[in-house]
């Protein structure tokens, strides 16, 4: 069955009735709508391929405590694969578009290039597309899917060389995402996530945070020809992974600690913490301290950290938080889950559209007037003005924004998608 289209006519009527019960508390829907066009949003490339990477070595499943699971037919195998479904999934999605790859799919022919080894012309391929769609590309070291992160340690590990090879990618890394900054002309996030940790209890959880810390600091040291206002680096806290559910070494008082004392900012992904907490009562804590932050959106279900984002109130809250601290230019944004059961372009399509519209419905919080009504005592008030904005006409803004952005309304993209898997990813082997 196809999905009907709302004529335009429609959509914009719907939108002046919701335009003006929304100025009638005070909020510009128009320029909600403006602004969340502008906030970029990095779209990751590993959801179209589950987390395989490129690279030609065989065994390069996903290690490291993260794992995408289900076999729905359709997966990209190839850099050109990949690039074609993601800007598929682009399409699709409103707002300003980036993209964010990691160092195993780097693009080195027919030699393997290990990952100590790896420098910007690896990713030619990955610049070019960039350069042709005008999508800007974030980058991430890999430090899982290898024989030497199989002992479940990188950074951290005792053994002085496994340890150097790591550092040696990390610097490989910095100079990648300066080189992505220039052919973009804007800067490019480096963002640093490590599996290092343990099933059980340690015997010693002290060595591999101290060594942790003297590794980033060498990786730093080692590539301080990098410029960290071009590449702006970020490390990203866990607690538990799959096979390290006692120990993780970058825990986040470890990251806190590191970014507050080192220029790079801390990454908080939403999946990253213990199964009830959220993180958006960490944002205004944070955001005291540092200038800026990447945010990985993602949604954990019991011990998964990464399922495809939904718009619900986990979401909704961060936003929001964002929005009422008048932070959103202070947050990088970078989605980050893999459903493999699924069709993977429509993964990307719902969980990028849920967190556009997380943005949007944030956008038209009435912040001043709650915040006037907090600073007079009013808690009633505030309370009840909260609940009333859960059934204003959000709908109709969103459907006016894609609209104005030139996506699919409504369920429309669903047949985009289905049309591109009929035609392409049906006939992939
Ligand atoms: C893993 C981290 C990390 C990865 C990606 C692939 O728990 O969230 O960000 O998901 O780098
Ligand atoms: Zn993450």
């Amino acid at each position: 069955m196809k999905n009907v289209p709302l004529p335009t006519d429609a959509i914009n009527e719907a939108y002046l009735a919701a335009k003006r019960a929304y100025a009638d508390l005070g909020v510009d829907t128009d320029k909600a709508i403006t602004t969340a066009a502008r906030i970029p949003l990095s779209l990751h490339c590993w959801q179209g391929d589950d987390v395989h990477g490129l690279e030609t070595r065989s065994g390069s499943e996903s290690t490291g405590g993260i794992m995408a699971t289900g076999n729905y037919p359709g997966v990209a195998r190839t850099g050109d694969q990949l690039r074609a479904d993601m800007l598929q999934a682009a399409q699709l999605i409103p707002g300003t578009k980036r993209a964010n790859i990691h160092a195993f799919y780097a693009e080195t022919g027919r030699r393997s290039v290990d990952r100590d080894k790896l420098k910007p012309k690896h990713f030619a391929r990955w610049m070019a597309w960039s350069k042709k769609h005008g999508i800007p590309l974030d980058f991430n070291p890999t430090f899982f899917a290898h024989p030497l992160a199989a002992s479940g340690f990188t950074l951290s590990h005792p053994d002085e060389k496994v340890r150097q090879f790591w550092i040696r990618h990390g610097a490989a890394s910095r100079v990648i995402a300066q080189a992505f900054a220039d052919n973009q002309n804007s800067p490019s996030i480096c963002n640093f996530w490590i599996p290092d940790g343990a099933k059980d209890f340690p015997a010693d959880r002290w060595s591999p945070r101290a060594r942790l810390i003297d590794s980033y600091d060498q990786i730093f040291a080692r590539s301080n020809h990098v410029n960290s206002q071009r590449c702006i680096d970020s490390v990203e806290a866990k607690l538990f992974g799959i096979g390290s559910e006692e120990y993780v070494v970058g825990s986040h008082e470890f990251y806190l600690g590191y970014t507050l004392t080192r220029p790079c900012i801390p990454c908080l992904d939403m999946g990253h913490f213990h199964p009830t907490e959220a993180i958006y009562d960490k944002l205004s804590a944070i955001l005291q301290f540092k200038s800026h932050l990447l945010i990985h959106v993602s949604r954990p279900i019991r011990w998964d950290s990464d399922h495809i984002v939904l718009f619900n109130d986990d979401l909704r809250a961060v936003f929001l938080e964002l929005q009422r601290g008048r932070a959103l230019d202070r947050v990088f944004l970078a989605l980050d889950f893999f459903d493999a059961s699924v069709n993977r372009i429509a993964a990307w399509v719902i969980g990028a559209r849920a967190t556009q519209q997380a943005l949007l419905y944030a956008l038209l919080d009435p912040t001043e007037h709650l915040q006037s009504l907090e600073r007079r005592g009013d808690g009633a008030g505030k309370l009840a003005l909260m609940e009333h904005m859960k059934s204003m006409p959000f709908h109709a803004v969103w459907n006016k924004y894609c609209l104005d952005q030139n996506v699919p309304v409504g369920l429309t993209w669903l047949d985009v998608v289905r049309d591109y898997e009929a035609r392409v990813l049906r006939k992939r082997a």
